[in-house]
């Protein structure tokens, strides 16, 4: 473990009330090597002794400017001064022991490196995985990727990425912004498996932070694939167009009435959603040739 050399690496550690865990997490990324002058705590205004936890290793503690955790990676974004930063959750969760895989897979010349999820018994109830891996489908469909963990808590960007980052997105949307940053313009990105253990301190998120996630992950579309999002946007006249065409149709064969106008309208609306649709998809498939060209310029540009 000794053998690899940390001095271009950053930890930091986004906290909010973690008093429970964050004591622990230190200890763990300490002794994985990490030097005490590369670990940096962003605290988002912890009442429960969180900071002092902190500061009692010996690391650096900032208060991050704003609020929610995405603010707290942009202030991070800032102070960092080493080529890579890593980014991992203060509740224990993730052992600190994969902090040496995850920098030597980013120093083979990615700039994003997820740690990959590989949930421990019990680690997580069963809605919150799916959900998981629900946004993860979603991702890869629209940004023409095939991670298998776009939310992870873990994971390192080379920090010059990290601050060409919009961060348009708040709070737990900040994973999926970095993943669609670096998959909309090209960036190298891979994955490397780490453990997932049972959150220390009492849980916060739920149901409702996924729904916002959710739809920050189409918000995220808007901005890197907009003829896909208006397009899709457009298909959804399909559903009155097909709604009303079945309403005329069932007059004209049960009751003989027939309604020129509305089955007019369900025709047009009909006739709309479907090319929309089908513009949709060219959209998303050209997009993704995008993508994947974008890409493999780029890794041409690095040999
Ligand atoms: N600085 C800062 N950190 C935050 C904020 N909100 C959450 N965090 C930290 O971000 C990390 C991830 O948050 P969690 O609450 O663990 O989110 P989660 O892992 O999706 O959900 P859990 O199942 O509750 O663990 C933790 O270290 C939190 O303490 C915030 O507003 N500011
Ligand atoms: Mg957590």
């Amino acid at each position: 473990m000794g053998s690899v050399d940390y001095s271009d690496l950053t930890v930091v550690i986004p906290v909010f009330n973690e008093a429970e865990a964050i004591g622990l997490v230190l200890d763990e990324v300490l002794a994985a090597g990490v030097p005490r002058e590369r670990i940096l705590v962003v605290d988002g205004g912890s009442t429960d002794g969180t900071v002092e936890a902190a500061s009692s290793r010996g690391v650096r503690v900032v208060q991050q400017e704003g609020r929610g955790k995405a603010d707290a990676v942009k202030t991070a974004a800032r102070l960092v001064e080493t080529g890579f930063t890593l980014i991992m959750d203060g509740d224990y969760t993730y052992p600190a022991g994969f902090i040496q895989a995850l920098y030597v897979k980013a120093r083979e010349g990615y700039d994003l490196v997820v740690g990959w999820r590989r949930w421990g018994e019990g680690s997580q109830p069963l809605v919150y995985r799916l959900g998981n891996k629900l946004l993860t489908f979603v991702f890869n469909t629209l940004f023409a990727t095939r991670l298998h963990d776009v939310l992870s808590g873990m994971y390192i960007v080379k920090t010059s990425v990290l601050r060409e980052v919009p961060f348009e997105m708040k709070g737990f949307s900040v994973e999926s912004e970095i993943a669609a940053y670096a998959a909309g313009t090209g960036a190298r990105v891979a994955e490397v498996p780490v453990e997932y253990r049972r959150r220390l301190g009492r849980k916060k998120l739920g149901v409702r932070h996924g729904l916002r996630i959710l739809l920050d992950v189409v918000r995220l579309t808007w901005r890197y694939s907009p003829a896909f999002f208006i397009f899709t946007l457009g298909s959804l006249l399909l559903i009155p167009g097909l709604a009303l065409g079945s309403w005329v149709a069932y007059h004209y064969f049960f009751t003989g009435t027939v309604y020129h106008v509305k089955g007019l309208t369900a025709v047009i609306l009909t006739a709309a959603g479907l090319q929309s649709l089908l513009l949709a998809v060219i959209a998303l498939y050209m997009k993704r040739m995008e993508l994947r060209i974008l890409s493999t310029l780029k890794h041409i540009d690095q040999h």
